[in-house]
């Protein structure tokens, strides 16, 4: 199983690199990373096992995190409305956007990255993400509110793009015109 013994931090050069696609049919041992992944996940959101093992809360995770440079993410979250969101994907894409921003009240958090920084990271309000299923599956997903900035910060590390990135250095609460706040 993972633990944050396996999370690398900010300052591993794989954080910054573009992961590889993962050719499909997935290969065993690419399937069992990313069902590791999306395990981790639903563990850390465990109080029992998260404390027993040690493990920081997520709500997703994403291969390169684990220094494997492969585009590969898991998610497991619930909206405002309860309904869950549980997803492991390969070679996800998001294959159409809103316009229209959104972000989170209490900014972002990381598990990459050991420190709280403050600011604003605006995201899409709304996305389309296209990726393939553990079961081989190729899948369409429409998503808003904190389900879309989850997908959207994964994605991002497929890219080696860290949620800091995207926060104005000059006004870091610089609020993006006509954006969706979105608190939890
Ligand atoms: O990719 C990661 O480092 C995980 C990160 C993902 C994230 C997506 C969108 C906004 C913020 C963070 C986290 O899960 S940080 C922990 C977190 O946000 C959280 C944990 C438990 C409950 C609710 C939120
Ligand atoms: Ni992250």
């Amino acid at each position: 199983m993972i633990t944050m013994d396996n999370i690398i931090r900010e300052g591993h050069p794989t954080l910054r690199k573009v992961a590889k696609e993962v050719p499909l049919p997935a290969s065993v041992e690419d399937r069992k990373t990313l069902e590791n992944l999306l395990e981790y996940v639903k563990n850390s959101q465990d109080p029992e096992i998260a404390e027993k093992y040690g493990l920081r809360p997520g709500i997703g995770l994403a291969a390169p995190q684990i220094n494997i440079s492969k585009r590969m993410i898991a998610v497991h979250l619930r909206d405002e409305n309860d309904e869950l969101y549980s997803y492991a994907l390969f070679n996800p894409k998001i294959i159409s956007h809103s316009v229209k921003k959104s972000y989170l009240t209490s900014g972002e958090g990381c598990l990459s990255v050991d420190r709280i920084v403050p600011g604003y990271v605006p995201r899409y309000a709304k996305i389309t993400v296209k990726g393939t299923t553990l079961d081989g599956e190729e899948i369409t997903v429409k998503l808003k509110g904190l389900p879309a900035i989850c997908f959207q910060h994964e994605i991002d590390h497929l890219n080696g793009v860290m949620f800091y990135d995207h926060i104005n250095e000059e006004n870091p609460f610089d609020e993006p015109e006509n954006g969706v706040k979105i608190e939890r």
